[in-house]
Protein backbone atom coordinates (compact mmCIF):
# COMPACT_ATOMS: atom_id res chain seq x y z
CA UNK A 1 0.00 0.00 0.00
CA UNK A 2 1.56 3.69 -0.68
CA UNK A 3 2.85 5.23 2.55
CA UNK A 4 0.21 8.11 2.88
CA UNK A 5 0.22 8.92 6.34
CA UNK A 6 2.54 11.63 8.36
CA UNK A 7 4.09 11.44 11.39
CA UNK A 8 4.76 14.64 13.96
CA UNK A 9 6.55 13.92 16.78
CA UNK A 10 6.50 16.74 19.55
CA UNK A 11 9.56 16.33 22.39
CA UNK A 12 8.08 19.02 24.81
CA UNK A 13 9.38 19.74 28.37
CA UNK A 14 7.60 16.97 30.33
CA UNK A 15 6.82 14.29 27.32
CA UNK A 16 7.29 12.46 24.04
CA UNK A 17 4.17 12.88 21.45
CA UNK A 18 3.42 11.20 18.26
CA UNK A 19 0.76 12.15 16.22
CA UNK A 20 0.20 10.33 13.14
CA UNK A 21 -2.34 11.85 10.53
CA UNK A 22 -3.83 10.26 7.23
CA UNK A 23 -4.32 13.21 4.53
CA UNK A 24 -6.93 10.81 2.69
CA UNK A 25 -9.17 10.86 5.63
CA UNK A 26 -8.82 12.94 8.30
CA UNK A 27 -7.96 10.52 10.67
CA UNK A 28 -5.70 11.29 13.78
CA UNK A 29 -3.95 9.21 16.48
CA UNK A 30 -1.73 10.32 19.11
CA UNK A 31 0.48 8.44 21.84
CA UNK A 32 2.55 10.12 24.26
CA UNK A 33 5.06 8.79 26.92
CA UNK A 34 6.06 10.88 30.22
CA UNK A 35 9.76 11.46 30.99
CA UNK A 36 9.12 11.51 34.68
CA UNK A 37 7.19 8.35 35.05
CA UNK A 38 8.88 6.18 32.20
CA UNK A 39 12.41 7.24 32.77
CA UNK A 40 12.67 7.75 36.44
CA UNK A 41 16.66 7.05 36.25
CA UNK A 42 17.12 10.07 34.69
CA UNK A 43 15.72 11.97 38.21
CA UNK A 44 13.78 14.63 35.83
CA UNK A 45 10.94 16.28 37.59
CA UNK A 46 8.57 17.74 35.40
CA UNK A 47 10.79 16.50 32.78
CA UNK A 48 14.05 19.11 33.99
CA UNK A 49 16.36 18.80 36.30
CA UNK A 50 16.11 22.10 38.81
CA UNK A 51 19.30 22.92 39.87
CA UNK A 52 19.59 24.07 43.68
CA UNK A 53 20.18 27.46 42.40
CA UNK A 54 16.98 27.41 40.40
CA UNK A 55 18.45 29.60 37.72
CA UNK A 56 20.06 26.37 36.75
CA UNK A 57 17.83 23.69 34.34
CA UNK A 58 18.81 20.68 32.74
CA UNK A 59 18.50 17.66 31.12
CA UNK A 60 20.46 14.44 30.03
CA UNK A 61 20.16 14.30 26.50
CA UNK A 62 20.09 10.89 26.48
CA UNK A 63 16.35 10.33 27.88
CA UNK A 64 15.44 11.97 24.61
CA UNK A 65 16.93 9.16 22.69
CA UNK A 66 15.32 6.75 24.76
CA UNK A 67 12.32 8.18 24.47
CA UNK A 68 12.42 8.31 20.66
CA UNK A 69 13.39 5.19 20.12
CA UNK A 70 10.47 3.09 22.51
CA UNK A 71 7.61 6.05 20.65
CA UNK A 72 8.84 4.61 17.51
CA UNK A 73 8.72 1.29 18.63
CA UNK A 74 5.52 1.53 19.82
CA UNK A 75 3.73 3.03 16.50
CA UNK A 76 5.70 -0.02 14.70
CA UNK A 77 3.98 -2.21 16.96
CA UNK A 78 0.76 -0.91 16.41
CA UNK A 79 1.44 -1.58 12.56
CA UNK A 80 1.59 2.40 11.72
CA UNK A 81 5.61 2.98 10.78
CA UNK A 82 5.13 1.21 7.40
CA UNK A 83 2.51 3.65 6.25
CA UNK A 84 4.31 6.40 7.21
CA UNK A 85 5.36 8.78 4.11
CA UNK A 86 7.12 12.00 5.74
CA UNK A 87 7.72 13.00 9.39
CA UNK A 88 8.47 16.13 11.03
CA UNK A 89 9.70 17.30 14.63
CA UNK A 90 8.75 19.75 16.72
CA UNK A 91 11.30 20.17 19.77
CA UNK A 92 10.73 22.45 22.84
CA UNK A 93 13.34 25.45 22.14
CA UNK A 94 16.45 27.17 23.08
CA UNK A 95 17.55 23.61 24.32
CA UNK A 96 21.38 22.99 23.19
CA UNK A 97 23.08 19.11 22.93
CA UNK A 98 26.99 19.23 22.56
CA UNK A 99 28.49 16.68 20.46
CA UNK A 100 31.48 15.33 19.25
CA UNK A 101 33.23 14.53 15.80
CA UNK A 102 32.37 10.84 16.32
CA UNK A 103 28.62 11.76 16.14
CA UNK A 104 28.47 11.56 12.00
CA UNK A 105 29.65 8.18 11.87
CA UNK A 106 28.87 6.54 14.88
CA UNK A 107 24.91 7.36 13.57
CA UNK A 108 25.68 5.70 10.62
CA UNK A 109 26.74 2.59 12.12
CA UNK A 110 23.92 1.77 14.35
CA UNK A 111 23.13 -1.75 14.37
CA UNK A 112 19.11 -2.64 14.33
CA UNK A 113 19.12 -5.25 16.37
CA UNK A 114 19.69 -2.70 19.28
CA UNK A 115 18.60 -0.03 21.44
CA UNK A 116 19.41 3.46 19.80
CA UNK A 117 20.92 4.56 23.56
CA UNK A 118 23.36 1.39 24.03
CA UNK A 119 25.72 2.53 20.99
CA UNK A 120 25.37 6.36 20.97
CA UNK A 121 26.11 6.99 24.93
CA UNK A 122 29.47 8.18 23.39
CA UNK A 123 28.57 11.41 20.93
CA UNK A 124 28.15 13.75 23.63
CA UNK A 125 30.68 16.34 24.20
CA UNK A 126 28.76 17.52 27.11
CA UNK A 127 26.49 15.36 29.69
CA UNK A 128 23.80 17.85 30.00
CA UNK A 129 21.72 20.35 27.98
CA UNK A 130 20.58 23.39 29.40
CA UNK A 131 16.97 23.88 28.90
CA UNK A 132 14.85 26.53 27.90
CA UNK A 133 13.91 26.86 31.75
CA UNK A 134 17.54 27.91 32.68
CA UNK A 135 18.03 31.20 33.20
CA UNK A 136 21.82 31.53 34.51
CA UNK A 137 23.42 33.43 32.24
CA UNK A 138 22.61 37.30 32.76
CA UNK A 139 26.42 37.94 33.06
CA UNK A 140 26.58 36.14 29.62
CA UNK A 141 23.81 38.21 28.28
CA UNK A 142 25.16 41.52 29.36
CA UNK A 143 28.37 40.74 27.68
CA UNK A 144 26.79 39.92 24.48
CA UNK A 145 24.72 43.09 24.86
CA UNK A 146 27.84 45.49 25.49
CA UNK A 147 29.95 43.68 22.57
CA UNK A 148 26.94 44.46 19.70
CA UNK A 149 26.42 48.33 21.13
CA UNK A 150 23.18 47.76 23.36
CA UNK A 151 19.86 46.04 23.81
CA UNK A 152 18.35 48.05 20.30
CA UNK A 153 21.18 46.74 18.35
CA UNK A 154 21.07 42.80 19.68
CA UNK A 155 17.19 42.97 19.07
CA UNK A 156 17.30 44.81 15.61
CA UNK A 157 19.97 42.10 14.40
CA UNK A 158 18.73 38.71 16.32
CA UNK A 159 15.34 39.43 16.96
CA UNK A 160 15.32 39.48 20.75
CA UNK A 161 17.44 40.79 23.38
CA UNK A 162 20.26 38.77 24.65
CA UNK A 163 18.22 36.21 26.36
CA UNK A 164 19.36 33.72 29.03
CA UNK A 165 17.65 30.73 27.99
CA UNK A 166 18.86 31.18 24.17
CA UNK A 167 21.96 29.70 22.94
CA UNK A 168 23.72 32.02 22.22
CA UNK A 169 24.02 33.05 26.10
CA UNK A 170 24.00 29.05 26.94
CA UNK A 171 26.77 28.80 24.57
CA UNK A 172 29.31 31.32 25.92
CA UNK A 173 28.80 30.33 29.39
CA UNK A 174 30.09 26.66 28.39
CA UNK A 175 32.67 28.23 26.37
CA UNK A 176 33.89 30.04 29.27
CA UNK A 177 33.38 27.16 31.92
CA UNK A 178 34.61 24.30 30.23
CA UNK A 179 36.67 25.33 27.10
CA UNK A 180 38.31 21.72 26.38
CA UNK A 181 34.62 20.23 26.60
CA UNK A 182 34.25 23.16 24.45
CA UNK A 183 36.92 22.28 21.96
CA UNK A 184 36.30 18.99 21.67
CA UNK A 185 32.27 20.23 20.63
CA UNK A 186 31.95 19.47 16.69
CA UNK A 187 28.54 20.09 16.52
CA UNK A 188 25.84 21.95 18.62
CA UNK A 189 21.91 20.91 18.25
CA UNK A 190 19.09 22.41 18.94
CA UNK A 191 16.77 20.13 20.40
CA UNK A 192 14.77 20.26 17.39
CA UNK A 193 17.67 19.15 14.58
CA UNK A 194 19.13 16.89 17.46
CA UNK A 195 16.37 14.65 17.00
CA UNK A 196 16.10 14.91 13.87
CA UNK A 197 19.35 13.83 13.09
CA UNK A 198 18.58 10.54 14.97
CA UNK A 199 15.76 9.98 12.28
CA UNK A 200 18.15 10.47 9.76
CA UNK A 201 21.03 8.98 10.84
CA UNK A 202 23.61 12.21 10.50
CA UNK A 203 23.80 16.19 10.99
CA UNK A 204 20.77 18.07 10.29
CA UNK A 205 20.10 21.31 9.30
CA UNK A 206 17.95 23.60 11.75
CA UNK A 207 15.40 25.81 10.54
CA UNK A 208 14.69 29.71 11.55
CA UNK A 209 12.02 28.97 13.64
CA UNK A 210 14.38 27.75 15.66
CA UNK A 211 17.24 29.58 14.73
CA UNK A 212 16.32 33.16 15.20
CA UNK A 213 15.73 31.90 18.98
CA UNK A 214 19.12 31.37 19.67
CA UNK A 215 20.40 35.43 19.92
CA UNK A 216 23.12 34.27 16.77
CA UNK A 217 21.34 34.49 13.60
CA UNK A 218 20.17 37.55 11.77
CA UNK A 219 16.55 38.02 11.43
CA UNK A 220 16.76 40.72 8.15
CA UNK A 221 18.72 37.56 6.56
CA UNK A 222 17.96 34.36 7.56
CA UNK A 223 21.62 33.49 7.71
CA UNK A 224 23.74 33.19 10.94
CA UNK A 225 25.33 36.87 12.06
CA UNK A 226 28.91 37.04 12.02
CA UNK A 227 28.90 39.55 14.62
CA UNK A 228 26.53 37.62 16.93
CA UNK A 229 28.97 34.83 16.33
CA UNK A 230 31.57 36.79 17.09
CA UNK A 231 30.87 38.13 20.29
CA UNK A 232 30.08 34.46 21.83
CA UNK A 233 32.21 32.40 21.67
CA UNK A 234 35.64 31.92 19.23
CA UNK A 235 34.73 28.91 16.32
CA UNK A 236 31.20 28.63 16.04
CA UNK A 237 30.17 28.49 12.67
CA UNK A 238 31.33 25.45 12.01
CA UNK A 239 29.54 24.11 15.21
CA UNK A 240 26.62 25.26 14.19
CA UNK A 241 24.20 23.39 12.21
CA UNK A 242 23.51 24.91 8.54
CA UNK A 243 20.57 27.29 8.76
CA UNK A 244 17.22 26.78 6.50
CA UNK A 245 14.83 29.74 6.03
CA UNK A 246 11.50 27.47 5.67
CA UNK A 247 9.93 23.99 4.93
CA UNK A 248 12.61 21.94 3.64
CA UNK A 249 13.77 18.46 3.50
CA UNK A 250 16.16 17.68 6.05
CA UNK A 251 16.96 13.73 4.95
CA UNK A 252 15.58 10.31 4.26
CA UNK A 253 14.96 8.27 7.07
CA UNK A 254 18.09 6.15 8.31
CA UNK A 255 18.45 2.72 7.69
CA UNK A 256 18.68 2.02 11.06
CA UNK A 257 15.25 3.11 11.69
CA UNK A 258 13.68 1.70 8.19
CA UNK A 259 15.34 -1.74 9.73
CA UNK A 260 14.56 -1.10 13.49
CA UNK A 261 11.06 0.09 13.42
CA UNK A 262 9.90 -0.93 9.89
CA UNK A 263 9.85 2.20 8.25
CA UNK A 264 9.34 2.55 4.52
CA UNK A 265 12.47 3.09 3.40
CA UNK A 266 11.31 6.16 1.26
CA UNK A 267 10.30 8.03 4.16
CA UNK A 268 10.92 11.59 3.84
CA UNK A 269 12.33 13.60 7.27
CA UNK A 270 11.33 17.23 6.75
CA UNK A 271 13.05 19.68 8.66
CA UNK A 272 12.24 20.09 12.09
CA UNK A 273 11.19 23.61 14.10
CA UNK A 274 11.05 24.49 17.64
CA UNK A 275 7.11 24.27 19.50
CA UNK A 276 5.89 26.90 19.14
CA UNK A 277 6.17 27.94 15.28
CA UNK A 278 5.41 24.23 15.06
CA UNK A 279 2.18 25.03 17.08
CA UNK A 280 1.77 28.05 14.86
CA UNK A 281 1.38 25.95 11.91
CA UNK A 282 -1.04 23.35 13.44
CA UNK A 283 -3.00 26.18 15.03
CA UNK A 284 -3.76 26.77 11.24
CA UNK A 285 -2.21 30.19 11.80
CA UNK A 286 0.06 30.81 8.98
CA UNK A 287 -0.50 33.66 7.20
CA UNK A 288 -3.27 34.69 10.01
CA UNK A 289 -1.66 37.66 11.63
CA UNK A 290 -5.69 38.86 13.10
CA UNK A 291 -6.08 35.85 15.24
CA UNK A 292 -3.33 35.10 18.22
CA UNK A 293 -2.99 32.15 19.66
CA UNK A 294 -1.89 31.33 24.03
CA UNK A 295 -0.40 27.93 24.80
CA UNK A 296 -0.80 27.10 28.30
CA UNK A 297 1.43 24.29 28.68
CA UNK A 298 5.10 23.85 31.31
CA UNK A 299 5.38 27.67 29.91
CA UNK A 300 2.72 29.54 28.73
CA UNK A 301 3.25 31.65 25.78
CA UNK A 302 1.20 34.01 24.18
CA UNK A 303 2.05 33.99 19.74
CA UNK A 304 0.90 35.22 16.35
CA UNK A 305 1.73 35.26 12.75
CA UNK A 306 3.97 37.96 11.38
CA UNK A 307 3.62 38.58 7.58
CA UNK A 308 6.77 40.83 8.29
CA UNK A 309 9.27 42.22 10.61
CA UNK A 310 8.48 44.61 13.11
CA UNK A 311 9.55 47.92 13.37
CA UNK A 312 10.89 50.38 15.20
CA UNK A 313 12.70 49.81 19.30
CA UNK A 314 11.89 46.86 21.12
CA UNK A 315 12.76 45.15 24.12
CA UNK A 316 9.85 42.84 24.52
CA UNK A 317 8.83 40.10 22.46
CA UNK A 318 10.77 37.32 20.48
CA UNK A 319 10.79 36.99 16.78
CA UNK A 320 10.94 33.44 15.29
CA UNK A 321 10.83 32.07 11.44
CA UNK A 322 7.92 30.21 9.98
CA UNK A 323 7.18 27.33 8.10
CA UNK A 324 5.85 29.28 5.02
CA UNK A 325 9.32 31.59 5.44
CA UNK A 326 7.82 34.70 7.31
CA UNK A 327 8.22 35.40 11.09
CA UNK A 328 6.36 35.17 14.29
CA UNK A 329 6.20 37.03 17.51
CA UNK A 330 6.47 35.47 20.99
CA UNK A 331 6.07 36.37 24.71
CA UNK A 332 7.13 33.38 27.00
CA UNK A 333 5.94 33.26 30.26
CA UNK A 334 7.59 30.73 32.65
CA UNK A 335 5.27 30.41 35.31
CA UNK A 336 2.74 28.44 33.66
CA UNK A 337 1.20 25.44 34.45
CA UNK A 338 3.61 24.30 37.25
CA UNK A 339 1.96 27.47 39.10
CA UNK A 340 -1.42 27.46 38.64
CA UNK A 341 -0.24 23.51 39.89
CA UNK A 342 1.48 24.93 42.76
CA UNK A 343 -1.52 26.80 43.71
CA UNK A 344 -4.42 23.86 42.74
CA UNK A 345 -2.24 21.39 44.68
CA UNK A 346 -1.53 23.86 47.96
CA UNK A 347 -5.51 23.83 48.10
CA UNK A 348 -6.22 20.47 47.81
CA UNK A 349 -8.26 20.88 44.22
CA UNK A 350 -9.34 18.75 41.42
CA UNK A 351 -8.93 20.79 38.15
CA UNK A 352 -12.85 21.24 38.35
CA UNK A 353 -12.72 22.71 41.01
CA UNK A 354 -10.47 25.20 40.03
CA UNK A 355 -12.19 26.18 37.05
CA UNK A 356 -15.66 26.14 38.91
CA UNK A 357 -13.91 28.62 41.44
CA UNK A 358 -12.98 30.36 38.42
CA UNK A 359 -16.48 30.70 36.90
CA UNK A 360 -17.84 31.76 40.73
CA UNK A 361 -15.88 34.46 41.65
CA UNK A 362 -16.33 38.02 40.62
CA UNK A 363 -13.53 39.26 38.36
CA UNK A 364 -11.27 41.43 39.35
CA UNK A 365 -11.10 39.49 42.85
CA UNK A 366 -11.59 43.49 44.59
CA UNK A 367 -8.23 44.16 43.91
CA UNK A 368 -6.15 41.50 45.37
CA UNK A 369 -3.38 40.33 42.59
CA UNK A 370 -0.84 37.79 42.68
CA UNK A 371 2.64 38.19 40.69
CA UNK A 372 2.96 33.94 40.78
CA UNK A 373 6.94 33.92 40.48
CA UNK A 374 7.12 30.50 41.68
CA UNK A 375 10.23 30.08 39.98
CA UNK A 376 12.28 32.60 38.13
CA UNK A 377 10.51 34.35 35.63
CA UNK A 378 11.31 35.16 31.63
CA UNK A 379 8.69 37.87 30.98
CA UNK A 380 8.97 40.20 33.47
CA UNK A 381 12.87 38.94 33.81
CA UNK A 382 12.61 37.94 37.79
CA UNK A 383 15.98 35.91 38.28
CA UNK A 384 14.84 35.71 42.44
CA UNK A 385 11.69 33.31 42.71
CA UNK A 386 9.15 35.42 45.11
CA UNK A 387 5.04 35.11 44.95
CA UNK A 388 4.31 38.43 45.50
CA UNK A 389 0.51 39.17 46.85
CA UNK A 390 -1.47 42.33 46.86
CA UNK A 391 -4.35 43.98 48.01
CA UNK A 392 -4.41 42.14 51.24
CA UNK A 393 -4.42 38.49 49.49
CA UNK A 394 -4.42 36.13 52.45
CA UNK A 395 -2.40 33.06 51.15
CA UNK A 396 -5.17 30.50 53.38
CA UNK A 397 -7.73 32.01 51.05
CA UNK A 398 -8.19 29.11 48.17
CA UNK A 399 -10.42 30.97 46.24
CA UNK A 400 -8.86 34.59 45.86
CA UNK A 401 -5.68 32.98 45.42
CA UNK A 402 -7.23 30.52 42.37
CA UNK A 403 -8.60 33.76 40.94
CA UNK A 404 -5.33 35.79 41.78
CA UNK A 405 -2.80 33.38 40.12
CA UNK A 406 -5.25 32.79 36.66
CA UNK A 407 -5.69 36.51 36.31
CA UNK A 408 -1.79 37.33 37.08
CA UNK A 409 -0.85 35.24 34.72
CA UNK A 410 -3.64 36.31 32.02
CA UNK A 411 -2.93 40.07 33.09
CA UNK A 412 0.56 39.62 32.68
CA UNK A 413 -0.12 38.44 28.79
CA UNK A 414 -2.10 40.97 28.21
CA UNK A 415 0.08 43.93 29.47
CA UNK A 416 2.66 42.84 27.59
CA UNK A 417 1.37 41.74 24.21
CA UNK A 418 0.76 45.16 23.82
CA UNK A 419 4.44 45.39 21.62
CA UNK A 420 1.62 43.05 18.95
CA UNK A 421 -0.11 46.47 18.82
CA UNK A 422 -3.61 46.05 18.06
CA UNK A 423 -5.88 43.59 20.31
CA UNK A 424 -7.07 40.03 18.76
CA UNK A 425 -10.72 39.72 18.17
CA UNK A 426 -10.07 35.85 18.67
CA UNK A 427 -7.72 33.79 20.69
CA UNK A 428 -7.16 30.26 19.95
CA UNK A 429 -5.80 28.27 23.43
CA UNK A 430 -3.66 24.78 23.12
CA UNK A 431 -1.84 22.76 25.34
CA UNK A 432 -2.94 21.19 28.63
CA UNK A 433 -4.49 23.60 30.45
CA UNK A 434 -7.11 24.43 27.13
CA UNK A 435 -9.76 22.62 28.38
CA UNK A 436 -10.03 24.70 31.54
CA UNK A 437 -13.45 26.55 31.12
CA UNK A 438 -12.95 28.96 33.50
CA UNK A 439 -9.10 30.10 32.31
CA UNK A 440 -10.75 30.73 29.02
CA UNK A 441 -13.41 33.03 30.47
CA UNK A 442 -10.66 34.71 31.96
CA UNK A 443 -8.87 35.23 28.58
CA UNK A 444 -11.74 35.94 26.83
CA UNK A 445 -13.00 39.16 29.63
CA UNK A 446 -9.07 40.49 30.26
CA UNK A 447 -8.51 40.65 26.89
CA UNK A 448 -12.45 41.22 25.07
CA UNK A 449 -11.95 38.77 23.07
CA UNK A 450 -13.23 35.40 22.00
CA UNK A 451 -11.25 32.61 23.48
CA UNK A 452 -11.85 29.04 21.73
CA UNK A 453 -9.82 25.95 22.75
CA UNK A 454 -7.98 23.92 20.19
CA UNK A 455 -9.62 20.99 19.07
CA UNK A 456 -6.17 18.81 19.55
CA UNK A 457 -4.40 19.44 22.69
CA UNK A 458 -0.81 18.86 21.56
CA UNK A 459 -0.75 21.51 18.60
CA UNK A 460 2.94 21.37 18.46
CA UNK A 461 2.75 17.79 17.70
CA UNK A 462 0.04 17.99 15.11
CA UNK A 463 1.82 21.41 13.33
CA UNK A 464 5.03 18.89 12.88
CA UNK A 465 2.61 16.37 10.77
CA UNK A 466 1.06 19.09 9.31
CA UNK A 467 4.74 20.13 7.98
CA UNK A 468 5.62 16.73 7.03
CA UNK A 469 2.45 16.32 5.03
CA UNK A 470 2.40 19.84 3.45
CA UNK A 471 6.00 19.28 2.32
CA UNK A 472 5.42 15.86 1.20
CA UNK A 473 2.11 16.40 -0.76
CA UNK A 474 3.50 19.47 -2.58
CA UNK A 475 6.15 17.49 -3.87
CA UNK A 476 3.26 14.92 -5.80
CA UNK A 477 1.56 17.87 -7.02
CA UNK A 478 -0.86 18.42 -4.02
CA UNK A 479 -1.14 22.27 -3.29
CA UNK A 480 -3.89 21.98 -0.46
CA UNK A 481 -3.20 25.25 1.54
CA UNK A 482 -1.67 25.01 5.40
CA UNK A 483 -5.47 25.48 6.27
CA UNK A 484 -7.30 23.59 4.64
CA UNK A 485 -4.83 20.42 6.07
CA UNK A 486 -5.61 21.74 9.78
CA UNK A 487 -9.43 21.35 8.97
CA UNK A 488 -9.19 18.33 8.11
CA UNK A 489 -8.47 17.49 11.12
CA UNK A 490 -9.69 19.77 13.71
CA UNK A 491 -13.11 20.46 12.30
CA UNK A 492 -15.09 17.13 13.57
CA UNK A 493 -13.59 18.09 16.73
CA UNK A 494 -15.48 19.65 19.70
CA UNK A 495 -13.85 22.76 21.12
CA UNK A 496 -14.86 24.83 23.85
CA UNK A 497 -15.53 28.99 23.70
CA UNK A 498 -15.64 31.69 25.95
CA UNK A 499 -16.95 35.18 24.92
CA UNK A 500 -16.06 38.13 26.60
CA UNK A 501 -18.92 39.35 29.09
CA UNK A 502 -19.25 43.26 29.04
CA UNK A 503 -19.28 44.19 32.84
CA UNK A 504 -16.42 41.90 33.45
CA UNK A 505 -13.99 43.57 30.36
CA UNK A 506 -14.90 46.66 32.51
CA UNK A 507 -13.39 45.22 35.43
CA UNK A 508 -10.06 44.53 33.72
CA UNK A 509 -9.72 47.13 30.43
CA UNK A 510 -11.44 50.83 31.78
CA UNK A 511 -9.00 53.36 33.06
CA UNK A 512 -7.75 52.62 36.74
CA UNK A 513 -9.01 48.95 36.33
CA UNK A 514 -7.65 45.86 37.42
CA UNK A 515 -4.99 45.90 34.21
CA UNK A 516 -3.28 48.98 34.99
CA UNK A 517 -3.51 47.78 38.69
CA UNK A 518 -1.34 44.63 37.42
CA UNK A 519 0.91 46.82 35.69
CA UNK A 520 1.60 48.55 38.90
CA UNK A 521 2.23 45.83 41.15
CA UNK A 522 4.28 44.31 38.15
CA UNK A 523 6.34 47.46 38.35
CA UNK A 524 6.87 47.55 41.74
CA UNK A 525 7.31 43.48 42.12
CA UNK A 526 10.41 44.06 40.16
CA UNK A 527 11.72 47.06 41.91
CA UNK A 528 10.73 49.70 39.00
CA UNK A 529 7.15 51.21 40.16
CA UNK A 530 6.13 52.96 43.17
CA UNK A 531 3.58 51.06 46.24
CA UNK A 532 0.81 50.55 44.02
CA UNK A 533 -1.72 50.33 47.41
CA UNK A 534 -3.40 53.52 46.53
CA UNK A 535 -4.39 52.32 43.05
CA UNK A 536 -5.72 49.73 44.78
CA UNK A 537 -8.18 51.26 46.53
CA UNK A 538 -9.56 53.43 44.01
CA UNK A 539 -9.85 50.50 41.73
CA UNK A 540 -12.11 49.49 45.12
CA UNK A 541 -14.08 52.61 44.92
CA UNK A 542 -14.83 52.34 41.66
CA UNK A 543 -15.00 48.82 40.96
CA UNK A 544 -16.29 46.76 43.66
C1 LIG B 1 9.68 29.87 24.05
C2 LIG B 1 10.08 29.01 25.20
C3 LIG B 1 9.21 27.86 25.57
C4 LIG B 1 9.81 26.56 25.07
C5 LIG B 1 9.22 25.35 25.76
O1 LIG B 1 10.55 30.92 23.83
O2 LIG B 1 11.09 29.21 25.80
O3 LIG B 1 7.90 28.02 25.14
O4 LIG B 1 9.72 26.48 23.69
O5 LIG B 1 8.03 24.97 25.31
Amino acid sequence: MKPETFLGLDLSTQSLTAVVIDSATGDLQQTSINFDQSYPSYGTTGGAIIGEDATIVCVDPKMWVEALDDILGILSRKGLTSRIAGIAVSGQQHGTVYLNAETQSCLQRLDPSRPMIDQIGGIFSRPASPIWMDSSTHLECQEITEALGGDAQVTEITGSIATERFPGPQIRKFWKNDPLSYKKTSHIALVSSFVTSLLIGKIAPLDCGDGFGTNLADVRTGRWSTEALEATAPDLSCRLPKLIRKDDLAGAISDYLVRRHAFNEDTQVVIGTGDNPSSLAGLGLLGVPATKAISLGTSDTYFGYLPELLRGERTEGHIFGTADGAYMLLLCFKNGSLAREAVKDRYGLTWNEFSDILLKTAPGNNGRVMLPYFMPEITPLVLSPQVYRFGGLEEGDAASNVRAVSEGQIMAMAHHSRVFGKKPDTILVTAGASENLGLLQVIADVFDAEARSFEVKDSAALGAAIRAAKWCLRKRGDSRSWRTLTDLFTSQRHSLVARPRKDAVRVYRDEGGLLDIYAACEGFGIGKGRNPDKDIARFREVFS
